[in-house]
């Protein structure tokens, strides 16, 4: 299989979290779905990455779905919960919340590349106000927890540490360290992992 992306995306880095994790095999290719050529286009009609082809040319995707299926693959680790419905949900939940902080960034960088006089300030407040309650209710929810959700590794973590990679890329005056200590300290260890250290070294 191979996984289209880029490797700024969040989602992208997401996906790329979970086939390195659990050691799938698998291409990545380097793809902006902008760029004249590019397969993305032709393997998802939404043109977005990531994108998950197949060897039988299946095209996976979004991020959820690519995550939850390639989790499905196999059992080492388990990422997603299979057997306790309230424990798969609170994982779901965690990557959604993680997903949406990305999709409010995301609004927050593209609105602050406009040239300055077609800004719209209202959209930047409030996917900015969003990302900063989305940030307080991961650190609650964490806690002094290890992991986000439960005794080992799961979606939740890889979900949250790609939204928080992100966060550094494009919005590092957010500064979320300090507002949240518990967080920076479970991203250190994180950033520790081998999965994480091979997506941000490209
Ligand atoms: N909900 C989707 C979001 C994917 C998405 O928006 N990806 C962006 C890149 S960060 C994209 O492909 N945008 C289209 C483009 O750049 O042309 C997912 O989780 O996969």
């Amino acid at each position: 299989m191979k996984l289209l992306g880029t490797n700024t995306s969040p989602y992208v880095r997401k996906a790329r979290l979970v086939l390195l994790e659990k050691n799938i095999t698998h291409t990545y290719l380097i793809d902006p779905p902008r760029e004249p050529g590019s397969q993305v286009v032709r393997a998802n009609p939404l043109a977005r990455i990531p994108a998950l082809i197949l060897d039988d040319e299946t095209c996976v995707f979004d991020s959820p779905v690519i995550a939850e299926y390639a989790d499905s693959l196999n059992d080492t680790p388990i990422l997603i919960p299979r057997n306790d419905d309230l424990a798969r949900m609170r994982v779901k939940r965690w990557e959604a919340l993680a997903d949406g902080i990305m999709d409010s960034a995301v609004v927050v960088r593209n609105e602050v590349l406009r040239p300055a006089a077609s800004q719209d300030a209202s959209i930047i407040t409030r996917h900015t106000d969003a990302v900063t309650r989305a940030l307080a209710y991961c650190a609650g929810q964490l806690g002094e927890q290890h992991w986000c959700e439960g005794p080992r590794i799961s979606l939740a973590d890889l979900a949250l540490v790609s939204a928080l990679i992100y966060l550094d890329l494009r919005l590092p005056q957010l500064n979320w360290r300090a507002a949240h200590p518990n967080l920076a300290a479970w991203f250190v260890r994180m950033s520790e992992r081998e999965s994480v250290k091979t997506t941000l070294a490209e």
